[in-house]
């Protein structure tokens, strides 16, 4: 039997879920309140529930994320996805985004195409450490940094053979894939090799995620997350859990229209035992808290029109908040007021200012008779209905707030040195693949749909 990419992308995620479970035991919590909560709101508003995603594609549903010092090991990392379909998607950079000083870049990979996304969604937000940049790095440390990650190793080439196997071939054979799956699920467990004092806390004092990146020889996954229907139930309910969240959801206020982009909460690290290795050799035990646990609820992937406007209102928001200490209550209720008042409160407005993505559909029980011909009187005359598209992606000022809220000092950043050219052109280049746009991939998708819908109508192609 052959496991094509498909399939290894589906198992390599429960694998990741079942490792991190028996490792992180809160994950596991916040795993099953999340399924408790969407069996609630499927119980409650029946297919309306699955709009945005089937309840098997949601339950399956996780984003992990890892984090790696060079090029190099960037471009492993996307053989080794390639293996299982997951494609790099999106430029973030983490460096620039408000309020944040994280030396890093990144991207997501996931499936691309709207049958991959409906069989199994698994994505992974992937960062590097940008060492060249001076703001961070002095030349000094940047050089023993580079000699450091240069030096480890962080997938055994006999992974990266299968990857590449499975790559060229489409697939892997029974005994090959377990193996395979087996290797890439070891290359991102914590490992427990002993951590360097001095070199740890050096990195540490420039930024807690250098340290977590360049301190240790080893990558491992940061985070594993679960998709949840509501997360304000969800956040509710976990401190019944005994689990306490950072102070607020993160993305999107709660408010009375459609659930649009990403909304996402985190709880904070939790101490790990670990060994080191002091100044004078001695081994000694210790903690660190590096893997923390995250969740989050989709909802309709935005055009760039929809996007911009989106950031207005974030903008808006840190306006209308500055100089005030609020609570994240306040923060919704000044957020949603931004919202109620700018963004149309229906998927059909959305749609028809070109603020969201839809896919559509030739009605089961359409008129009859010849139809028309543009899609505004297909969608009114009930010759075609829309269907959101799930955003896919994540959001760089969130990513921003899940880095944050899990630093464990405040770093430093010398802004008046020079920075380093890393762009989405650059990075391409350093992953030796397209790297997707997403709103493109949004696009396709919806044009796809309707190239279809006029076929399926006689109508002649746009
Ligand atoms: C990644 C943080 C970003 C998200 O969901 O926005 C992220 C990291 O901490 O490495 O996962
Ligand atoms: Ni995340």
């Amino acid at each position: 039997m052959m496991m094509d990419a498909t399939a290894l992308r589906a198992a390599f995620a429960r694998r990741l879920s079942a490792m991190y479970g028996a490792e992180v035991p809160a994950y596991t919590t916040l795993v099953e309140v999340a399924q408790e909560v969407n069996r609630e709101v499927l119980a409650r508003t029946g297919a309306d529930a699955e709009r945005l995603g089937s309840i098997g594609r949601v339950t399956a549903e996780r984003h992990g994320a890892i984090r790696v010092g060079t090029p190099a090991e960037l471009a492993q990392v996307a053989r080794i996805f390639g293996a299982m379909g997951m494609r790099p998607v999106g430029f973030y950079d983490l460096r620039e985004a408000a309020g944040s000083s994280v030396p890093v870049v990144s991207t997501a990979f996931r499936p691309v195409t709207a049958a991959e996304l409906a069989a199994n969604p698994f994505r992974v937000f992937t960062s590097m450490l940008v060492t060249g940049d001076r703001r961070f790095f002095g030349e000094d440390l940047r050089r023993r940094l580079e000699a450091f990650l240069g030096a480890r190793r962080l997938f055994p080439p006999r992974l990266l053979e299968l990857a590449d196997r499975a790559e060229a071939e489409g697939g892997l054979d029974d005994a090959a894939a377990e193996e395979f799956l087996t290797l890439a699920t070891r290359s991102f467990e914590l490992s427990r090799e002993p951590v360097s004092r001095g070199w740890y806390a050096e990195l540490e004092r420039v930024s807690s995620v250098a340290a977590d990146i360049g301190g240790v020889p080893s990558t491992h996954v940061n985070h594993l997350t679960p998709r949840v229907l509501d997360i304000d139930a969800l956040y509710a309910r976990m401190s019944g859990r005994g689990i306490t969240m950072i102070d607020a959801i993160q993305g999107p206020p709660r408010w009375s229209g459609p659930d649009l982009l990403l909304r996402q909460t985190s709880f904070r690290a939790l101490a790990e035992p670990r060994l080191f290795r002091e100044d004078d050799g001695r081994i000694a035990e210790d903690d660190l808290r590096v893997r923390f646990g995250e969740v989050e609820a989709r909802g309709i992937a935005v055009t760039p029109a929809g996007r911009a406007l989106y950031d207005e209102l974030a903008a808006a928001l840190d306006d209308a908040l500055a100089g005030r200490r609020v609570d994240a209550e306040e923060r919704n209720a000044v957020a949603a007021g931004l919202w109620e008042a700018r963004v149309p409160g229906t998927e059909a407005e959305l749609a028809a200012r070109d603020l969201a993505y839809f896919t559509f559909h030739t009605a089961a029980d359409r008129p009859s008779g010849p139809p028309p011909a543009g899609l505004a009187e297909l969608l009114a005359g009930g010759w075609v209905s829309a269907r959101p598209i799930v955003y896919e992606d994540f959001l760089p000022r969130s990513a921003a707030g899940i880095f944050q809220s899990n630093l464990t000092s405040d770093g430093a950043k010398d802004v008046t040195a020079a920075g380093a050219d890393l762009g989405p052109d650059e990075l391409a280049g350093v992953l030796g693949r397209t790297l997707h746009d997403p709103y493109e991939l949004y696009a396709a998708i919806r044009a796809e749909s309707l190239a279809r819908v006029r076929e399926e109508l006689g109508l002649p192609g746009e």
